[in-house]
Protein backbone atom coordinates (compact mmCIF):
# COMPACT_ATOMS: atom_id res chain seq x y z
CA UNK A 1 0.00 0.00 0.00
CA UNK A 2 1.32 3.62 -1.15
CA UNK A 3 1.80 6.10 2.13
CA UNK A 4 1.71 9.76 0.87
CA UNK A 5 5.28 11.37 1.49
CA UNK A 6 5.81 15.11 1.93
CA UNK A 7 6.85 15.17 -2.21
CA UNK A 8 3.81 13.50 -2.80
CA UNK A 9 1.41 16.47 -0.81
CA UNK A 10 3.86 18.83 -2.40
CA UNK A 11 3.17 18.21 -5.86
CA UNK A 12 -0.62 17.42 -5.16
CA UNK A 13 -1.43 20.70 -4.25
CA UNK A 14 1.13 22.49 -7.23
CA UNK A 15 -2.10 23.64 -8.84
CA UNK A 16 -3.73 25.40 -6.11
CA UNK A 17 -3.91 28.92 -4.91
CA UNK A 18 -4.26 28.62 -1.40
CA UNK A 19 -5.59 24.95 -0.22
CA UNK A 20 -2.74 22.58 0.81
CA UNK A 21 0.20 25.36 0.41
CA UNK A 22 0.85 24.94 3.90
CA UNK A 23 0.16 21.21 5.56
CA UNK A 24 1.34 18.86 8.02
CA UNK A 25 1.68 15.25 7.37
CA UNK A 26 1.57 12.65 10.17
CA UNK A 27 1.84 8.94 10.35
CA UNK A 28 -0.86 8.81 12.57
CA UNK A 29 -2.61 11.47 14.48
CA UNK A 30 -5.94 11.29 17.02
CA UNK A 31 -8.05 13.19 14.68
CA UNK A 32 -6.84 15.42 11.44
CA UNK A 33 -10.11 18.10 12.82
CA UNK A 34 -8.59 18.01 16.33
CA UNK A 35 -5.28 19.08 15.27
CA UNK A 36 -6.61 21.32 12.62
CA UNK A 37 -8.03 23.12 15.08
CA UNK A 38 -4.83 24.02 17.23
CA UNK A 39 -3.32 25.26 14.26
CA UNK A 40 -6.44 27.71 13.34
CA UNK A 41 -6.41 28.54 17.04
CA UNK A 42 -2.70 29.38 16.74
CA UNK A 43 -3.45 31.84 13.50
CA UNK A 44 -2.99 29.24 10.46
CA UNK A 45 -3.64 30.46 7.50
CA UNK A 46 -6.74 29.67 4.92
CA UNK A 47 -6.15 26.43 3.79
CA UNK A 48 -3.54 25.06 5.68
CA UNK A 49 -4.15 21.29 5.66
CA UNK A 50 -3.57 18.42 7.72
CA UNK A 51 -3.03 14.87 6.49
CA UNK A 52 -2.52 11.65 8.38
CA UNK A 53 -2.30 8.12 7.43
CA UNK A 54 -4.18 6.39 9.98
CA UNK A 55 -6.36 7.73 13.02
CA UNK A 56 -6.85 6.72 16.73
CA UNK A 57 -9.92 8.59 17.30
CA UNK A 58 -11.36 9.81 13.76
CA UNK A 59 -14.52 11.29 14.56
CA UNK A 60 -17.72 11.57 12.68
CA UNK A 61 -20.94 13.84 13.01
CA UNK A 62 -22.88 13.47 16.46
CA UNK A 63 -20.31 12.02 18.26
CA UNK A 64 -19.98 8.91 15.68
CA UNK A 65 -16.32 6.89 15.24
CA UNK A 66 -15.36 7.72 11.73
CA UNK A 67 -12.68 4.03 10.95
CA UNK A 68 -9.40 5.33 10.17
CA UNK A 69 -7.50 2.29 8.83
CA UNK A 70 -3.82 2.36 6.76
CA UNK A 71 -5.04 3.21 3.21
CA UNK A 72 -7.74 5.77 2.98
CA UNK A 73 -7.28 9.73 2.98
CA UNK A 74 -8.12 11.41 6.52
CA UNK A 75 -7.50 15.09 6.08
CA UNK A 76 -8.73 18.65 7.24
CA UNK A 77 -9.04 21.78 5.75
CA UNK A 78 -8.73 25.10 7.83
CA UNK A 79 -11.11 27.50 6.10
CA UNK A 80 -12.55 31.23 7.20
CA UNK A 81 -15.87 31.77 5.50
CA UNK A 82 -17.37 34.98 5.77
CA UNK A 83 -20.69 34.47 6.74
CA UNK A 84 -22.43 35.46 3.08
CA UNK A 85 -20.08 32.15 2.09
CA UNK A 86 -21.58 30.41 4.58
CA UNK A 87 -25.29 31.38 3.68
CA UNK A 88 -24.67 30.99 0.34
CA UNK A 89 -23.96 27.02 -0.21
CA UNK A 90 -23.41 24.54 2.79
CA UNK A 91 -19.70 23.58 2.42
CA UNK A 92 -20.22 20.32 3.91
CA UNK A 93 -22.71 19.45 0.85
CA UNK A 94 -19.95 21.51 -1.37
CA UNK A 95 -17.31 19.24 0.14
CA UNK A 96 -19.33 16.27 -0.34
CA UNK A 97 -19.58 17.04 -4.09
CA UNK A 98 -15.70 17.54 -4.63
CA UNK A 99 -15.22 14.53 -2.65
CA UNK A 100 -17.47 12.54 -5.02
CA UNK A 101 -15.99 13.79 -8.44
CA UNK A 102 -12.64 12.97 -7.07
CA UNK A 103 -13.24 9.81 -6.27
CA UNK A 104 -15.16 9.40 -9.56
CA UNK A 105 -11.92 10.90 -11.66
CA UNK A 106 -9.38 8.71 -9.79
CA UNK A 107 -11.50 5.23 -9.44
CA UNK A 108 -13.46 5.27 -12.92
CA UNK A 109 -16.60 4.82 -10.88
CA UNK A 110 -20.18 6.85 -10.39
CA UNK A 111 -20.26 7.87 -6.69
CA UNK A 112 -23.62 8.99 -5.41
CA UNK A 113 -24.00 12.02 -2.66
CA UNK A 114 -26.08 11.45 0.06
CA UNK A 115 -27.64 14.16 1.87
CA UNK A 116 -25.97 16.04 3.34
CA UNK A 117 -22.61 14.89 3.62
CA UNK A 118 -21.71 10.93 2.63
CA UNK A 119 -20.09 9.98 -0.74
CA UNK A 120 -22.07 6.57 -1.75
CA UNK A 121 -20.82 3.56 -4.02
CA UNK A 122 -22.54 0.25 -4.66
CA UNK A 123 -24.89 1.68 -1.77
CA UNK A 124 -21.97 1.54 0.67
CA UNK A 125 -20.66 4.17 2.28
CA UNK A 126 -16.99 5.03 0.90
CA UNK A 127 -16.18 8.88 2.04
CA UNK A 128 -17.97 11.51 4.89
CA UNK A 129 -17.46 15.03 5.65
CA UNK A 130 -17.03 16.65 9.04
CA UNK A 131 -17.56 20.06 8.88
CA UNK A 132 -17.06 21.83 12.21
CA UNK A 133 -17.65 25.56 12.70
CA UNK A 134 -16.49 27.93 15.64
CA UNK A 135 -16.58 31.63 15.75
CA UNK A 136 -13.93 33.42 17.22
CA UNK A 137 -13.98 37.22 17.74
CA UNK A 138 -17.12 37.56 15.33
CA UNK A 139 -15.01 36.01 12.64
CA UNK A 140 -16.13 31.85 11.38
CA UNK A 141 -13.27 29.28 11.52
CA UNK A 142 -14.50 26.12 9.54
CA UNK A 143 -12.28 23.13 9.72
CA UNK A 144 -13.59 20.48 7.67
CA UNK A 145 -12.57 16.99 7.72
CA UNK A 146 -12.86 14.37 5.03
CA UNK A 147 -12.33 11.10 5.19
CA UNK A 148 -11.68 8.67 1.57
CA UNK A 149 -11.88 5.24 1.49
CA UNK A 150 -9.16 4.78 -1.21
CA UNK A 151 -6.52 2.43 -1.44
CA UNK A 152 -8.27 0.90 2.14
CA UNK A 153 -7.95 -2.94 2.51
CA UNK A 154 -11.99 -3.96 3.35
CA UNK A 155 -10.71 -6.30 5.62
CA UNK A 156 -9.25 -3.66 7.84
CA UNK A 157 -12.18 -1.62 8.50
CA UNK A 158 -13.85 -1.70 12.13
CA UNK A 159 -16.12 -4.84 12.76
CA UNK A 160 -19.26 -2.59 12.74
CA UNK A 161 -18.39 -1.15 9.69
CA UNK A 162 -17.53 -3.61 7.54
CA UNK A 163 -21.00 -3.92 6.12
CA UNK A 164 -21.72 -0.68 5.23
CA UNK A 165 -18.47 0.59 3.87
CA UNK A 166 -16.50 -0.07 0.49
CA UNK A 167 -13.32 1.27 -0.81
CA UNK A 168 -11.89 2.27 -4.41
CA UNK A 169 -9.41 -0.53 -4.07
CA UNK A 170 -12.12 -2.90 -2.88
CA UNK A 171 -14.88 -1.99 -5.53
CA UNK A 172 -11.79 -2.26 -8.13
CA UNK A 173 -9.72 -4.89 -7.24
CA UNK A 174 -6.59 -3.68 -7.44
CA UNK A 175 -4.55 -0.38 -5.71
CA UNK A 176 -5.43 3.11 -6.24
CA UNK A 177 -3.23 6.28 -5.97
CA UNK A 178 -3.79 8.04 -2.61
CA UNK A 179 -1.44 11.02 -4.57
CA UNK A 180 -3.74 11.42 -7.58
CA UNK A 181 -7.08 11.42 -5.41
CA UNK A 182 -5.68 13.76 -3.26
CA UNK A 183 -4.32 15.86 -6.02
CA UNK A 184 -8.45 15.57 -7.96
CA UNK A 185 -9.54 16.56 -4.49
CA UNK A 186 -8.12 19.44 -3.53
CA UNK A 187 -8.27 20.92 -6.89
CA UNK A 188 -12.09 20.50 -7.79
CA UNK A 189 -13.17 21.46 -3.71
CA UNK A 190 -10.86 24.40 -4.47
CA UNK A 191 -12.47 24.94 -7.64
CA UNK A 192 -16.30 25.18 -6.14
CA UNK A 193 -14.99 26.93 -2.94
CA UNK A 194 -13.85 29.96 -5.12
CA UNK A 195 -16.83 29.67 -7.54
CA UNK A 196 -18.84 30.12 -4.65
CA UNK A 197 -17.19 33.07 -2.77
CA UNK A 198 -17.32 34.42 -6.39
CA UNK A 199 -21.46 33.70 -5.97
CA UNK A 200 -21.52 30.64 -8.29
CA UNK A 201 -23.13 28.46 -5.74
CA UNK A 202 -26.00 27.74 -8.03
CA UNK A 203 -24.05 25.65 -10.32
CA UNK A 204 -22.36 23.91 -7.33
CA UNK A 205 -26.13 23.10 -5.88
CA UNK A 206 -26.73 22.10 -9.59
CA UNK A 207 -24.35 19.28 -9.58
CA UNK A 208 -25.20 18.10 -5.80
CA UNK A 209 -28.82 17.26 -6.88
CA UNK A 210 -27.52 15.63 -10.32
CA UNK A 211 -25.52 13.53 -7.74
CA UNK A 212 -28.06 12.81 -5.00
CA UNK A 213 -29.04 9.47 -4.22
CA UNK A 214 -32.66 9.88 -2.19
CA UNK A 215 -33.97 12.43 -4.54
CA UNK A 216 -37.47 11.84 -5.39
CA UNK A 217 -37.25 8.63 -3.05
CA UNK A 218 -39.20 8.60 0.24
CA UNK A 219 -37.12 9.09 3.02
CA UNK A 220 -36.77 9.26 6.78
CA UNK A 221 -35.17 11.92 8.53
CA UNK A 222 -33.86 11.73 12.19
CA UNK A 223 -33.63 15.27 13.38
CA UNK A 224 -32.60 15.91 16.97
CA UNK A 225 -36.32 15.75 18.33
CA UNK A 226 -38.04 14.50 15.93
CA UNK A 227 -38.74 12.10 12.45
CA UNK A 228 -39.98 13.22 9.44
CA UNK A 229 -40.86 11.04 7.08
CA UNK A 230 -42.28 11.97 3.42
CA UNK A 231 -40.79 12.59 -0.48
CA UNK A 232 -37.05 13.82 -0.81
CA UNK A 233 -38.25 16.68 -3.15
CA UNK A 234 -35.01 18.53 -3.74
CA UNK A 235 -32.56 21.31 -2.55
CA UNK A 236 -32.89 25.01 -1.27
CA UNK A 237 -31.36 27.70 -2.50
CA UNK A 238 -28.87 27.00 -0.12
CA UNK A 239 -28.79 23.70 0.13
CA UNK A 240 -31.10 22.48 2.65
CA UNK A 241 -33.28 19.44 1.87
CA UNK A 242 -37.09 20.16 0.93
CA UNK A 243 -39.54 17.29 2.34
CA UNK A 244 -42.53 16.57 0.91
CA UNK A 245 -44.70 15.00 3.42
CA UNK A 246 -47.63 13.04 3.04
CA UNK A 247 -50.15 16.36 3.58
CA UNK A 248 -48.60 17.85 0.80
CA UNK A 249 -46.95 20.63 3.01
CA UNK A 250 -43.37 21.43 2.49
CA UNK A 251 -40.78 21.29 5.04
CA UNK A 252 -37.39 22.30 5.06
CA UNK A 253 -34.56 20.71 7.10
CA UNK A 254 -31.07 22.20 7.37
CA UNK A 255 -29.10 19.13 9.29
CA UNK A 256 -30.14 15.28 9.97
CA UNK A 257 -29.80 12.02 9.28
CA UNK A 258 -31.66 10.39 5.45
CA UNK A 259 -32.62 6.93 5.25
CA UNK A 260 -34.35 5.33 2.20
CA UNK A 261 -37.68 3.80 3.48
CA UNK A 262 -38.67 1.16 0.40
CA UNK A 263 -42.00 0.38 0.00
CA UNK A 264 -43.23 -3.02 2.52
C1 LIG B 1 -19.13 11.31 8.58
O1 LIG B 1 -19.83 11.23 9.76
O2 LIG B 1 -19.38 10.70 7.58
C2 LIG B 1 -17.94 12.24 8.64
C3 LIG B 1 -16.62 11.52 8.58
C4 LIG B 1 -15.45 12.49 8.55
C5 LIG B 1 -14.14 11.78 8.74
C6 LIG B 1 -12.98 12.70 8.54
S1 LIG B 1 -11.47 11.84 8.44
C7 LIG B 1 -10.58 13.31 8.57
C8 LIG B 1 -11.32 14.20 9.56
N1 LIG B 1 -10.85 13.98 10.91
C9 LIG B 1 -11.80 13.44 11.68
O3 LIG B 1 -11.66 13.13 12.88
N2 LIG B 1 -12.93 13.27 10.97
C10 LIG B 1 -12.79 13.77 9.61
P1 LIG B 1 -21.23 10.51 9.93
O4 LIG B 1 -22.18 10.96 8.87
O5 LIG B 1 -21.61 10.73 11.34
O6 LIG B 1 -20.91 8.99 9.67
C11 LIG B 1 -20.29 8.18 10.64
C12 LIG B 1 -20.76 6.75 10.40
O7 LIG B 1 -20.18 6.25 9.17
C13 LIG B 1 -20.30 5.78 11.48
O8 LIG B 1 -21.23 5.73 12.53
C14 LIG B 1 -20.23 4.45 10.73
O9 LIG B 1 -21.52 3.88 10.60
C15 LIG B 1 -19.81 4.88 9.33
N3 LIG B 1 -18.36 4.80 9.13
C16 LIG B 1 -17.36 4.92 10.05
N4 LIG B 1 -16.16 4.82 9.47
C17 LIG B 1 -16.38 4.63 8.15
C18 LIG B 1 -15.54 4.45 7.03
N5 LIG B 1 -14.20 4.49 7.09
N6 LIG B 1 -16.14 4.27 5.82
C19 LIG B 1 -17.48 4.26 5.70
N7 LIG B 1 -18.33 4.40 6.72
C20 LIG B 1 -17.79 4.60 7.93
Amino acid sequence: MSALDRAAVERAAAKCAFVGKTFELHDELGSTNDRARELAQAGAAEGTLVLAARQHFGRGRLGRAWSSPEGGLYLSIVLRPTDEILRRAPISLLSALAASEALDAAGRVATRIKWPNDVLLDGKKIGGVLADLFKERDAATLILGVGLNVDTDAASFAPDVAQIATSLRAHKGAAVSLEETLRLFLGIFEGHYQSVRRGGGALILARASDRMATLGQRVRVRLAERTLEGKAAGLSATGALVLELDGGQREVVYAGDVEEVRPA
